[in-house]
């Protein structure tokens, strides 16, 4: 026995001799010294002395939809640097992983809104995959300083360098300095493999596919959440719901459109042969239910106060009434989508049982009426973005009418075409290079359409197979690069109005399998997240395929259906241009 424990003993202070702990490496001096060279990325002067680091301990997450419940310890570091010829100072942040827990892995990470990154909300992300996390400001003077608040150095004086951090540079350079540190820090040879993976949705999705499409071979995978891409258009179109309400001058109570979304929900639920509160079929939803049906319906909503999450939205009064012709009208219009005064699909909008986000009217307690209300996204990027003004609301919508809404988005798109806009669809160099993309989109997003990630997939798709039918370019496609659509899903997230509809909280370990193992995911791994049917795992169906139950509601099936697919895909015949 003595002499057993004494050899164990010994075996322990040996190993614990080689293999370092967060205390050894958690310091100033040691993340100095792990500092890219000065010569790494030409252009870019690190300052040592601005870096901080701390060590943190039993640091837990729960409840999140970008990854599992986790306790875990990670070394805090933050350093500056600035761009040689240009006053600035760009602020990164890196947790990494306890030495023992690193598993040869880096992710950036993104933001959302007009932010560049998501908080610390992000970063567990990659330290429970045993990767180092990064996140940067853009140089937009601190992690909470959002890119809007800097864009202009006067009115009328744009600020075109923040535009290009913001639009992709911010993301690029946060990387590459990234994976250097991260090298260093972890006392990597140049033969070891160090494999590097992006993370983000809403603007994080499209600042991911901006890496994607530039930086194509300092990627092994990434995962693009409901991208806010195709910018000018994703933005105005969050102004097309109030333009709606004006043309046709109806401004329904906010309880009226709920009402319709509710009873839609409860109308389309059947349709994938399944009663459970899930649309996870949108598209037979709005190939064969109509919303006229609704009229005459009674609805009631308690009053409720003016909040700021998830949108900004008016206070509202204690709401009873009927479905009226106007209302269903209005909900009809929205859903088919912004089309010119002759006709032509300009953009298009939400799926049927999407909740009304843009649509929201404002109370006037003075009349007792409900009346037009601007939606601060897009109200903001006319302002600040087209008109080159420091405002982030319109007073109104006066004289602004289906054609406006069309040149506005063509003028943005002009204007951004470089940095916002975020489509190209050539992706060869990504391909060549072995990249992978996990790309997904709820359903029911309520903030950016989900026929605006299957339309950049098929973009994708028809450019670079021109030569192969539907068929086999999609199968060639998904060879490296899967879209999946989340039935019943919000913007980025769960929605409580269809609570037993499945999120993929496990995705980043799905693309890293695939980047890893070669195991090709051919469905994503769904959880219900909330409600009685919490912890259920269901399989959410790979694009074009999609979903429908048979055996009496209890098996999935993907499905290859033509008519679902088509109600999909939009003839943007309003421009002379492809819209990829
Ligand atoms: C972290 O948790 C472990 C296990 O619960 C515990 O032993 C340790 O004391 C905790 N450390 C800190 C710094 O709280
Ligand atoms: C982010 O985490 C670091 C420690 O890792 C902490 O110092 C900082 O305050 C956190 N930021 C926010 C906004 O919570
Ligand atoms: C924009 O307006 C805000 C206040 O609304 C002010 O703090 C800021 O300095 C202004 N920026 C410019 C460039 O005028
Ligand atoms: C890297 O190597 C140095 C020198 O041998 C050592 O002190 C340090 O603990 C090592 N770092 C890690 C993460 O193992
Ligand atoms: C819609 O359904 C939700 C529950 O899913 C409920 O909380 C809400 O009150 C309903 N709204 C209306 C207008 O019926
Ligand atoms: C819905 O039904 C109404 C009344 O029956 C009809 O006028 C309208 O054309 C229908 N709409 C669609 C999209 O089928
Ligand atoms: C609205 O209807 C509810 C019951 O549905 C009732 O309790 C309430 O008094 C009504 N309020 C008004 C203002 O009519
Ligand atoms: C800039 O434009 C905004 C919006 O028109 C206006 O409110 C503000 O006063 C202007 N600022 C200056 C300094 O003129
Ligand atoms: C494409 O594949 C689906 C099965 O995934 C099949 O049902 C369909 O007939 C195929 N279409 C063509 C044109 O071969
Ligand atoms: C699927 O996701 C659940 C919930 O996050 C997780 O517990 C489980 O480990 C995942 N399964 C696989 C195979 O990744
Ligand atoms: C089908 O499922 C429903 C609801 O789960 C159940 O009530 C019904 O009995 C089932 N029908 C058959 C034929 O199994
Ligand atoms: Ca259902």
């Amino acid at each position: 026995m003595r002499s057993a424990s004494w050899i164990l003993a010994a075996a322990v202070s040996t190993s614990v001799a080689h293999a370092a702990t967060l205390d050894d490496v958690c310091t100033t001096s040691y993340a100095q010294a792990a500092l890219p060279a000065d010569d790494f990325y030409r252009g870019i002067t690190i300052d040592p002395s601005s870096v901080v680091v701390a060590p943190v301990r039993n640091a837990s997450v729960s409840d999140e939809v970008w990854y599992p419940d986790a306790v875990f310890d990670y070394c805090d570091v933050t350093f500056a640097y600035s761009h040689t010829g240009r006053n600035d100072r760009v602020l990164v942040r890196y947790w990494l992983p306890t030495p023992g827990k690193f598993q040869n892995r880096y992710l950036s990470t993104g933001g959302g809104g007009y932010a560049i990154n998501s908080g610390n909300s992000s970063l567990p992300g990659g330290i429970i995959y045993g990767a180092a996390a990064g996140m940067t400001d853009g140089g937009f003077g601190s992690f909470d300083t959002q890119f809007d608040a800097v864009w202009l150095l006067a009115n009328g004086t744009a600020n075109w360098e923040s535009l290009f951090m913001f639009g992709y540079q911010g993301i690029h350079e946060l990387s590459v300095l990234g994976k250097q540190f991260t090298r260093q820090f972890f006392n990597m040879t140049e033969n070891d493999k160090l494999y590097s993976y992006y993370q983000g949705c809403s603007e994080g999705g499209r600042e991911g596919w901006s890496q994607v499409q530039r930086f194509a071979d300092q990627w092994d995978g990434a995962v693009t959440g409901a991208p806010a891409f195709r910018f000018s258009f994703q933005q105005i179109q969050h102004l097309y719901s109030n333009v709606v309400t004006q043309t046709l001058d109806y401004y329904p109570p906010q309880c009226e459109l709920k009402k319709i979304v509710n009873e839609t929900i409860a109308a389309c639920d059947p349709l994938d042969g399944r009663t459970d509160g899930v649309v996870a079929r949108s598209d037979l939803c709005k190939l064969h239910f109509n919303t006229t049906s609704l009229v005459g319906k009674p609805y009631h909503c308690a009053a409720s106060p003016a909040s700021s999450t998830p949108f900004p939205s008016p206070a509202t009064p204690e709401q009873n009434g009927t479905v009226t012709a106007e209302g269903v009208k209005i909900a009809n219009e929205i859903i088919q989508g912004l089309r010119d005064s002759k006709g032509r699909q300009v953009y298009f909008s939400y799926q049927p049982a999407a909740s009304f986000s843009d649509a929201l009217t404002q109370y006037d307690s003075t009349t007792d009426s409900w009346g037009l209300y601007v939606n601060s996204f897009g109200a903001e990027f006319v302002t600040r973005y087209l008109e080159l003004v420091n405002a982030s609301t319109l007073p109104n919508l006066d004289g602004v009418t289906y054609d406006t809404l069309k040149d506005w988005i063509y003028e943005g798109w002009q204007r951004y075409e470089d940095t916002l806009h975020t489509t190209w669809p050539d992706l060869t160099a990504f391909q060549e290079a072995g990249g992978k993309v996990l790309h997904l989109h709820g359903e029911s997003d309520s903030s950016i359409p989900t026929a605006s990630s299957i339309r950049y997939h098929e973009s994708v798709r028809s450019v670079m197979y021109p030569k192969l039918s539907f068929n086999d370019s999609s199968a060639a496609l998904a060879d490296w690069y899967r879209l999946f659509i989340v039935p019943g899903a919000e913007h980025c997230s769960t929605n409580s109005l269809q609570p037993n509809a499945p999120w993929p909280q496990t995705t980043l370990q799905t693309l890293i399998d695939w980047v890893e193992k070669g195991v090709a995911p051919g469905t994503l791994n769904g959880t219900i997240l909330q409600g009685e049917n919490a912890g259920q795992s269901q399989s959410i169906c790979a694009w074009p395929l999609r979903p429908y139950w048979t055996d009496n509601g209890t098996t999935l099936e993907c499905q290859y259906d033509q008519a679902s697919i088509d109600s999909w895909i939009y003839d943007l015949d309003a421009f002379k241009l492809p819209v990829y």
